[in-house]
């Protein structure tokens, strides 16, 4: 039996030669490669049911569709339990949690020694984005999860011809996945095997992932945040492109123009549903492209291009309704798997902001609940996992994996105060500044105290597989191969300002068209702009407010730039760039002390607010 991670696989014929080693390390009963072929998918589920691992739904309300429930201690992403094991630690920056190579290589060895005792082992090869795309990447993930396996089946791109491609020696990134809970013979397994020891372990220098302990989303599914993300953002520092935690969507005017737009917003901050928004507007069309990953490299044209290396959906459940989004709505009626939501008697599924709530139902814990119970029917952090093609506002690029050419990059989050509804960056260097520096309140996405205020660069501040502050230098220097008139424009969004009442300020959702409508407006060089200290902002006339419920005064406060709160932000960014250890690049320490400069001239005018009107 073997008692160290296997090394890492060259060349073509290591991938068996690796998997035997992983099975030799891990010790499961079985070892099957999975596909997610009809017959496969068909007979993965039937057994998960017959496993009690999965609730089949009534076929008449939700063919095709299944609930799972996660042990409560297993329901987010663990960030504590992150790791970045790069050979030196000034690699993984300040931001990450750094652990040397060797040694996170012996103790994960202790941890995987035998932990698929008495479990199958899939092996299930994956392409990030369409096979022959020039962008896409393969992987391997091994993991004793059924549930993981089915997911990544919907997840990413599975199928026999992508192992072909790795036996023939394409490069591929080895994954390997355990719920950490192997079985004894008399053993009964549980609904939800997982362990409270957790590690999500990454090796930036050779590209591996090794996840323990987690069977839920981002821990387990690795092909996610891990590769696509973590150890993408390293493969696209080294090779000149970009792995970003960003929707794309494409809105076409009603002149027929179309308009390409990448957002980054932090977990459970509104990227799924401004993917496939229901504009307000007559007249706009919405194509949704991807609603979590991005990857974007300069073509020799000086333009952008970008793709979503994934091929399915794994959103947030509660506030999805036909209210919010109904495309989301429409999507997941089907061939859905639902994890953590609540089970309605008809065994269908509810969560809070579906419908009115039902008078009995089974929460996500499996016991009773009725309305006024005090606790969520559904887990804040539940999600629905379905296929992209799914959607009915899909892209034609799902399927041609066709990149397309970026017109503008926002960056928004969860600001209660502060940050205005839509703001424009002078320059490049200024967007980036603007994403370095964006701060957002924390979700029940990963675990920690929700609502609590975090800087979270770029969206990434948990995704990027190096140090952060090299990051922002990557982005500046990606844009020399970027055309000036050409390069997407960057702005600044924020759909969760609030009143003094508390209550959100802007309506959300179908009414983000109305800011998006701006953003491509600008980018036609349509509108103008009034100059602020914090970038450029809609003039009264330009941002289509028509048939909200605004008041004036509402309007004023969601573009209002208030010294006393910015006076704030620029001493706390100033503090945040201290622990980068003097990496921060020198031109993002600049924009930071314009912004001061400008704040500085408003306040000697005597402005205490100043207003884009
Ligand atoms: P991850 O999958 O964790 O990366 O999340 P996400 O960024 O895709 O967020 P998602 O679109 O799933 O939204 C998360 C939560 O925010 C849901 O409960 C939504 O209903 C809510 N939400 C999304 N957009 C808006 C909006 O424009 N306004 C308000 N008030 N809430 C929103
Ligand atoms: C996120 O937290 O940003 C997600 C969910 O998209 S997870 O896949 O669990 O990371
Ligand atoms: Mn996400």
């Amino acid at each position: 039996m073997r008692s160290a991670l296997p090394s890492i696989p060259t060349g073509a014929h290591d991938c068996d030669l690796w998997v035997a080693e992983v099975a030799a390390l891990t010790r499961p009963d079985r070892v099957v490669w999975y596909y997610d072929t009809p017959d496969e998918r068909a007979a993965l589920l039937a057994q998960s049911v017959a496993d009690g691992k999965l609730i089949k739904l009534d076929p008449n309300r939700r063919p095709g569709s299944y609930l799972a429930r996660s042990d409560a201690g297993d329901v987010a992403r663990v960030e504590a339990r992150t790791f970045i094991c790069s050979e030196s630690e000034a690699d993984a920056g300040p931001t990450n949690n750094w652990r040397d190579p060797q040694s996170m290589r012996t103790e994960l060895a202790a941890r995987f020694a035998g932990a698929m005792r008495g479990r199958t082992m899939f092996v299930v090869p994956f392409s990030m984005g369409v096979a022959d795309s020039s962008l896409a990447r393969y992987g391997l993930q091994v993991t004793d999860s059924a549930y993981a396996a089915l997911s990544m089946g919907m997840m990413t791109r599975v199928s026999r011809d992508v192992r072909t491609r790795i036996d023939e020696g394409a490069h591929w990134v080895p994954t390997v996945h355990s719920v950490g809970a192997p079985l004894a013979d008399d053993d009964t397994d549980t609904t939800w095997p997982s362990n409270t020891d957790k590690y999500i372990a990454h090796f930036p220098e050779t590209r591996e992932v090794w996840s323990y302990g987690s069977g839920y989303g981002g821990n387990a599914l690795l092909a996610k945040k891990c590769f696509a993300l973590r150890i993408a953002s390293v493969l696209g520092r080294d090779e000149g492109w970009l792995a970003e935690h960003m929707l794309l969507v494409r809105l076409t005017s009603p002149e027929g123009r179309p308009f390409h737009i990448a957002a980054a917003f932090p977990s459970a901050c509104g990227k799924t549903n401004l993917s496939m928004l229901q504009p307000t507007l007559p007249g706009w069309k919405v194509e949704t492209l991807g609603d979590d990953i991005v990857w974007m490299r300069p073509g020799g044209d000086g333009r952008m291009w970008a793709i979503n290396p994934e091929a399915g959906f794994f959103g947030v459940a509660p506030g999805t309704g036909p209210g919010t989004n109904p495309v989301a709505t429409q999507m997941i009626e089907r061939d859905t798997i639902f994890t953590n939501v609540a089970l309605t008697p008809e065994r269908d599924v509810w969560w809070e902001g579906l419908s009115p709530a039902p008078a009995e139902l089974t929460d996500w814990q499996g016991q009773p609940w009725q309305p006024g119970a005090g606790t969520p029917a559904a887990h804040p952090n539940s999600r629905f996992t379905v296929s992209a093609s799914a959607c009915p506002l899909i892209a034609d690029e799902y399927f041609s994996g066709r990149a397309v050419p970026l017109d503008a990059i926002l960056f928004g989050g969860r600001r209660a105060t502060t940050t205005p509804l839509v703001v424009e960056a002078y320059n490049w260097d200024h967007g980036v500044f603007m994403g370095a520096t964006m701060a957002s309140e924390q979700t029940a996405a990963a675990e920690g105290t929700v609502g609590r205020v975090r800087r979270d660069p770029f969206a990434m501040l948990p995704f990027c597989g190096y140090n952060m502050a090299d990051y922002w230098e990557h982005w500046l220097t990606i844009s020399e191969q970027l055309d000036p008139a050409q390069a997407p424009r960057i702005f600044q969004v924020n759909w969760f300002r609030r009143g003094e009442s508390g209550d959100f300020l802007w309506p959300g959702f179908g009414d983000n068209a109305r800011v998006l409508a701006w953003i491509c407006r600008r980018v036609a060089g349509q509108v103008s702009a009034s100059s602020s200290p914090v970038g450029m902002l809609p003039t009264l006339d330009d941002l289509d407010v028509e048939g909200l419920d605004l008041t004036d005064e509402a309007r004023d406060q969601l573009l209002a730039v208030n010294g006393a709160d910015w006076a704030a932000e620029t001493s706390s960014i100033d503090k945040w760039f201290n622990g980068f250890d003097g990496h921060v690049p020198t031109r993002i320490l600049e924009q930071l002390e314009q912004l001061a400069q400008r704040l500085t001239a408003v306040h000697e005018s005597g402005a205490k607010t100043v207003a884009g009107r």
